[in-house]
């Protein structure tokens, strides 16, 4: 079983995530996490947090010579802004962060509440996610992230291979597959900035050359759909989830929903071993399994719930209507969304790859999944 837990405050001294499970022998370079910690303080619209840290993962545990030992695997990514001993708490909510919730649940001061409530601990999930994809890599597994809507804008263009959809995706400055759109996305961010207001946005995660048979329709925990979910639903502001055609399909009859099946036997050393699908609604996976076909995942991130404006609260101790209290934040982190999101998504996808093909060592994860592939092939 591949997990992880984080630890950590957004103003504390640091953040930490403890990777277990994780096979023995993939060697790792720290470059390609840095890099998605870097995407994730990016994105047009992030507040003045993202121009004090500059996240850099350092790895504390579990690697011998850059090579994972099969022991537990400590990422750390250090607070810059540590000041927590500093701060002091607060009295006047935020409708739409847990600060009343987690308040009134703890009986406690808001601020222990919004310190580990915080999107800022998304850097270490990241971090967890960054290290599975070099597991993925390894088996040709590509995972790209992009935001498909920004604020009510739709963006497509879903033109060309992967590689080159994560070119176009890495030119834009709000992370869409569309750098044509930026000046329209960057004119509605200016304008709801100056407001006080947040905007939200819907990404969308697609994994390239995943094997048969992820995850399983055996029991419900298990079901790959249900754990994609529940990943994605847990990163903060995220209110919706679907996979593939996701909620269009209940408005459309069967023949219109369901992929056919067709084989090509030009395409049997692939990951759909032949088996091809014009269409692919279901969006990789059928029954809780992936189906040799890309897998695909929207989330819908709700706008960011501190509101330069203030909106409409209570002061908990004089009980009298106040507007909510302000702490620096962001207009707009959809972008960042797209990274958090797809490193959470290769993570439940790489657990589910060790679970399929073992994960004490990366040879004989590489045996099994060789003797997979030519078993399935004779199926
Ligand atoms: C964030 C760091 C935070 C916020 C933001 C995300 O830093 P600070 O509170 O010091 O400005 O900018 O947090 C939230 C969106 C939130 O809801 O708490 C980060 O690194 O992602």
């Amino acid at each position: 079983m591949l997990r992880y837990w984080t630890a950590g405050e957004s103003h504390g001294k640091t953040l930490l995530a403890m990777v277990d499970g994780f096979p023995a022998g993939l060697t790792l370079e720290t470059d390609s996490i840095d890099n998605e910690l870097a995407r994730r303080q990016g994105g047009y619209g992030r507040g003045g947090r993202q121009r004090i840290e500059t996240d850099k993962v350092e790895i504390l545990t579990g690697v011998w010579k850059n090579t994972t030992l099969g022991s537990p695997i400590t990422l750390q990514v250090v607070n810059r802004d540590y000041k927590l001993e500093r701060l002091g708490d607060l009295e006047r909510p935020r409708p739409g962060h847990g600060d009343l919730t987690g308040a009134v649940k703890f009986l406690g001061p808001i601020r222990a509440i919004l310190e580990r409530a915080s999107a800022r601990e998304t850097a270490v999930r990241v971090a967890a996610g960054a290290l599975s994809k070099q597991l993925l890599g390894a088996f040709g597994i590509q995972v790209i992230g992009f935001v498909r809507e920004l604020g009510g804008i739709v963006v497509d263009g879903e033109e060309g291979d992967l590689e080159q959809q994560k070119q176009l995706r890495d030119q834009s400055i709000v992370y869409t597959l569309d750098p044509t759109r930026d000046d329209e996305i960057k004119e509605l961010i200016d304008k709801t900035g100056k407001s006080g207001d947040t905007l939200g946005g819907v990404v969308e995660v697609r994994v390239e050359g995943l094997p048969f048979g992820l995850g399983t329709h055996a029991q419900w925990d298990r079901k790959l759909d249900g754990r994609i979910a529940q990943a994605v639903m847990a990163v903060q502001a995220i209110k919706g989830v679907e996979i593939g055609m996701g909620f269009e399909a209940a408005r459309r009859p069967g023949s219109q929903v369901h992929d056919a099946i067709v084989y090509d036997e030009s395409q049997q050393d692939g990951p759909n071993l032949g088996y091809t699908r014009p269409t692919n609604n279901a969006g990789g996976l059928e029954a809780g399994m992936t189906n040799g076909q890309p897998l695909i995942v929207r989330a819908a991130k709700k706008p960011i719930s501190t509101l330069r404006k203030g909106l409409d609260s209570v002061n908990l101790n004089t009980k009298q209507p106040e507007a909510a209290e302000y702490e620096r934040s962001d207009v707009c982190a959809v972008s960042a969304a797209s990274v958090i999101v797809e490193n959470v998504v290769a993570f439940e996808v790489a657990g589910a790859l060790v679970e399929k093909f073992g994960n004490d060592s990366m040879d004989e994860l590489q045996a099994r999944w060789d003797l997979f592939h030519d078993m399935a092939k004779r199926r």
